[in-house]
């Protein structure tokens, strides 16, 4: 059985240490490196989440395997993660987070992750974000990048929201505003007047990158 496939046992029976337990063996032993079992965790919701849209499993199930793989993120491979960041040289200052009446956490958490990994120093601020935190936060720490995640059709327009406070405060030419998250795409980040979109970890990776050294 792949990596991939047993982790994915572990959340279906929603075996939070079992789960944890694998990644943190794998890790020391040098056998995955965490960037490796996030981007699985990644699939595995993904692949959670269509078996939930076909109505193969329910809302319970879902919670489980969201929960079990929230407590592996948090404990053990966001720490992995920071401690092999060391003391690299920040590539900039990211805020990120889920907007307002949203509590998906997942992706953006990812998201974050990965930046991290890449050499950002990456500010989450949960779940539920207000325009006010977005821009209070970015403001105090002296971020480059705002990433806004919205999961749900309906909260979506939060996003526009931050950007329409961020031009009321004068601050919009400060910041560089991505958004994401499985509702959006690269033309809801045009319409709204974002700097830019991406569907994945991965992507959002790059795009930071180039709108940086743009
Ligand atoms: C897990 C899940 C939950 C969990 C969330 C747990 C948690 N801690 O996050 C729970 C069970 C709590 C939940 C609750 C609800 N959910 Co829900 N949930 C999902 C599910 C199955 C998976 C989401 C996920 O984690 N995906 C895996 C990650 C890795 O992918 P991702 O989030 O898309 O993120 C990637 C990209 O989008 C991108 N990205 C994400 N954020 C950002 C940000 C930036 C800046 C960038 C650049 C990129 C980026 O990169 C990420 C990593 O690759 C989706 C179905 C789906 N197919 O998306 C439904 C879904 C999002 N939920 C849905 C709904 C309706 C709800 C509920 C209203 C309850 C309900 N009736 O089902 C509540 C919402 C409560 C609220 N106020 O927010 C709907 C939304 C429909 C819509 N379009 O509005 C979906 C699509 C399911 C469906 N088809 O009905 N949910």
């Amino acid at each position: 059985m792949s990596i991939e496939d047993e982790m994915r046992q572990f959340v279906e029976e929603w075996d939070k240490e079992g789960l944890k337990e694998m990644c943190k063996s794998l890790i020391d032993k040098g056998k995955a490196s965490p960037e490796e079992l996030l981007k699985f965790i990644g699939n595995i919701m993904k692949f959670i989440g269509e078996q939930f849209e076909n109505e193969e499993i329910f809302l319970p199930d879902l919670i489980g395997a969201a929960d079990t793989v929230k407590d592996t993120i948090d404990e053990i491979l966001d720490p992995a993660i920071r401690k092999s960041g060391g003391e690299k040289e920040t590539l900039g200052k990211v805020i990120i987070g889920t907007v307002e009446s949203d509590v998906h956490s997942i992706g953006k958490d990812l998201v974050g992750s990965f930046l991290f990994a890449n050499g950002f120093e990456v500010f989450n601020l949960g779940v539920e974000v207000t325009a006010d935190e977005f821009i209070s936060k970015a403001e105090e720490v002296g971020a480059q990048v705002i990433g806004l995640s919205s999961l749900l059709t309906m909260s979506m327009d939060f996003q526009r929201q931050v950007i329409e406070e961020l031009k009321n405060r004068g601050l919009r030419d400060k910041y560089i505003v991505i958004v994401g998250g499985a509702p959006t795409s690269e033309d809801w980040a045009e319409q709204i007047g974002a700097d830019g979109w991406a569907d994945d970890a991965i992507e959002a990776v790059e795009l930071i990158n180039n709108l940086i050294t743009k």
